[in-house]
């Protein structure tokens, strides 16, 4: 048991940072790196905002009015509804150009971003927007406000507009940066009563550090804005600046940019010749959304830490330290933060295309860790990324955590290293990157392997599950990162979870190819992690533990009934007031046994490799896999068995299913890429893998291909019998991986 409070600094341990040199401070993330990265569309949360990656930085951000029922309506942060059919990034390269559409009820808007090579050194550079209206129901026209900040030095905006606009502006001084349009809508309303119009009121306070400029227009219209910083005195080089940002110059680096994500995009997934051209709008839609969906967010996560031991409280935390955090997010409207387990999955599509952004994204996550070895499963940092979540869902718990899927990302790219797919300067950073990787990879696999243990030798089990709720019918594992995915029905030690078995295989085996690459001593060897590995790959030891026969699957094994149901009955309260709730009844007696559902629990053995190439077992896993009345379908694989007893039940009243028979694209990837595999090595099964993988394959493809047609949008998950696209709107997070299905890109093991 280790003590609560850390040594040295007496701090509680859980908010003590991992002791180590931080991955972020790495030379190879300073300098023309970092210039590199200083701007860009950091705010995923919005429907279109710039800011630079900086705690406090500058922002900007658009917002626009539409009329709805009457009423003017304004749009800012990005909404799940429907209200905008669709919205996204066509193009974008992580770096220094992207390009948006979002479709509103009676217009398109399209948002470009772009950087130019100019600037003063030490900001970043110059940058520049361009908004481009069309279908809506006049000589140039320049607006400006500037300022001096000490991240930027002196900065002005220019805004510039190709046809008769009218626009107002006005500036106002405010703290809170989240109800911004409500701020901006009031003033607009204010004006509305003098004048008829919504308009703003063209004022300006005494330092103002917001300025909103509003455009009205009844045409076609666009509007270039120019934002150029460290400006030492306005020279003719200032108008040459805007100039190159503005106008025909711009519109000559846009297609210039255009042109060259186009190229880097072939190059990169190698598809053009293999697919037709609306699978290949599917796939720059899904790097495009990937990219344009990373984020920078600063602020301090809330940490689980019972203050009292007889009450429980609202205030049952403590604060981590101020972290930065640049990474990718699952879904701009509806999920618009960092989650562990998605970030490998995103990065395995994003090294492919930028390597320094991926490793300075891992890095960062892995400068998350605390001195106990956790990293916090969700990042809610600072107040945009709080807004958009239920208070409920913040506080994070440290006793719970979530597949190490980095290890995907950092075994790719040693193999990436093995089969020479990177440059030597490129291969050198890596080196480097891991060398100072290891003791935190080593202390978070040692994080797994203590508090994720079973009681078994190499059992594992996700621990956090609700053993004294009745209020759920199968009490969920929000760590395995399968929520609702139904598990033993009585939560108990005796439990092992063999999706978790088999991720800490992946750990164990990573981290010795990390030792053997690197040389054994060069680095700490705390582990025996060969040993491990080869415990946790021992094929008899895992049929013991969690092979059905009758099944012929992989399950998990714990205390378990199958007769459990949720049924409506009167609960006295202890205040003494009665009312009618749905609640579990158990009718069966749990016993230990294995567990009878499958799923895309039980392929992980399968996913992993674990399975020898000319075993039975293998040729069992092929048949469940393909079997329309297991989890087959024409639209993917779904996450639970139609035969399942839980098969798209409700976990209570409000929770509908979730991994319950959806279509995960993840889980997908993962199991077409096994399927790709045994197709490939020698056995009497490796043609029939590649049969079932080829139509899996298309299915797959030929599904969100036709949804996005439909939709415009990729989504959260699909559905198991139409295949439609539902759960977040825009959710370009793992989804994405098709564009790896489409280039038939998997890792290697
Ligand atoms: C709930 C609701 C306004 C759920 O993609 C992120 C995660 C995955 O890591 C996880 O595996 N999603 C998957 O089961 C979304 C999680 C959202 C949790 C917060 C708040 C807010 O709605």
């Amino acid at each position: 048991i280790k003590p609560l409070l850390d040594d040295e600094s007496q701090r509680p341990r859980v908010i003590t940072p991992f002791p180590s040199p931080k991955l972020t401070d790495l030379s190879m993330f300073q300098g023309e790196h970092k210039e590199s990265l200083y701007w860009g569309t950091y705010r995923p949360q919005m429907y279109f905002g710039v800011r630079a990656r900086t705690p406090k930085s500058l922002v900007a951000g658009l917002m626009w009015l539409v009329m709805k029922d009457g009423k003017p309506v304004m749009r800012h942060f990005c909404e799940n509804s429907n209200d905008l059919k669709s919205f996204g990034w066509k193009e974008h390269n992580g770096r220094d150009f992207g390009r948006q559409e979002l479709f509103e009820q009676n217009m398109v808007l399209e948002t470009s971003f772009v950087k130019s090579e100019e600037g003063s050194l030490g900001y970043g550079g110059d940058w520049s927007i361009r908004i481009n209206v069309q279908n809506m129901l006049n000589d140039d026209e320049v607006k400006r406000t500037s300022g001096s900040r000490q991240d930027v030095g002196n900065w002005q905006m220019h805004l510039k507009s190709q046809n008769h606009l009218e626009t107002h502006y006005c500036g106002f001084k405010t703290p809170d940066i989240v109800n911004l349009s409500g701020l901006v809508q009031q003033n607009l309303t204010a004006q509305e009563e003098k004048s008829g119009l919504l308009q703003l009121s063209d004022s300006s306070e005494d330092s103002s550090n917001i300025y909103v400029f509003q455009i009205s227009t009844t045409n076609q219209s666009t509007i270039d804005i120019a934002f150029v910083s460290g400006i030492k005195e306005e020279t003719s080089n200032m108008e040459n600046r805007i100039m190159s940002l503005t106008g025909l110059p711009l519109s000559s680096l846009l297609e210039e940019k255009h042109i060259a994500f186009n190229a880097k995009f072939n190059e990169c997934f190698n598809l053009s010749d293999k697919l037709d051209p609306e699978t290949l709008v599917v796939g720059k839609a899904a790097i495009g959304n990937m990219l344009g969906g990373i984020g920078y967010f600063y602020g301090q996560s809330k940490i689980h830490f019972p203050k009292s031991p007889l009450a429980k409280s609202e205030d049952d935390f403590l604060l981590y330290w101020p972290a930065e955090l640049y990474t990718a997010v699952p879904s701009r409207p509806r999920f618009p933060r960092g989650f562990l387990w998605d970030e490998g999955f995103h990065q395995l599509l994003i090294w492919r295309w930028d390597v320094h952004i991926t490793l300075e994204i891992v890095g960062n996550w892995l400068d998350l860790m605390n001195i106990d070895g956790w990293i916090p499963r969700e990042q809610v940092l600072g107040a945009e990324a709080l807004s958009k979540i239920p208070k409920q869902y913040v506080v994070q718990f440290p006793s719970n955590g979530n597949p190490p899927t980095l290890l995907l990302v950092i075994r790719d790219l040693i193999n990436g290293i093995r089969t020479e797919k990177f440059n030597e300067a490129d291969r050198d950073k890596i080196l480097s990157f891991l060398d100072r990787a290891f003791v935190r990879l080593d202390a978070w696999f040692k994080w797994f392997n203590t508090s994720q243990i079973g009681k078994e030798k190499g059992s594992y089990y996700w621990h956090g599950r609700d053993n004294i709720t009745n209020r759920e019918l199968n009490p969920q594992s929000l760590s395995s990162g399968l929520d609702d995915y139904p598990r033993a029905s009585h939560p108990n030690e005796d439990e092992r979870h063999v999706d978790l078995r088999c991720w800490m295989y992946l750990a164990a085996d990573s981290m010795n190819s990390i030792q053997e690459f690197m040389g054994k001593n060069d680095i700490l060897v705390t582990e025996d992690y060969s040993s491990i590995a080869k415990l946790l790959s021992d094929f008899t030891l895992l049929n013991q533990m969690h092979y059905d026969k009758d099944h012929g699957a992989y399950l998990d094994f714990g205390n378990h009934t199958e007769e459990v149901r949720l049924v409506w009955k009167e609960v006295i309260h202890e205040d003494g007031h009665l009312s009618r709730e749905l609640v579990r009844e158990t009718y069966g007696k749990p016993e230990l046994r294995l567990v009878p559902h499958i799923g895309y629990v039980s392929f992980f053995p399968f996913m992993f490799r674990i399975i020898p190439a000319d075993s039975s077992i293998l040729d069992k896993q092929l048949d469940l896999i393909s079997n329309g009345n297991i989890v087959w379908s024409d639209y993917g694989l779904l996450s639970l068995a139609k035969t399942s007893s839980l098969y798209m039940k409700y976990n209570s009243e409000h929770q509908a299913p979730y991994w319950r028979g959806a279509i995960w694209m993840n889980m997908n990837y993962m199991i077409l890429s096994s399927l790709h595999h045994y197709s490939t090595v020698d056995g009497p099964y490796n043609s029939k893998a590649r049969t079932i993988y080829e139509e899996l394959r298309s299915n797959l493809i030929r599904n969100v291909v036709r949804n996005y047609d439909q939709t415009g949008i990729i989504w959260e998950h699909y559905d198991q019998t139409k295949g439609t696209g539902e759960g977040a709107r825009v959710f370009t997070g793992w989804s994405a991986l098709i564009l790896l299905i489409m280039s038939e890109e998997y890792p290697l093991f």
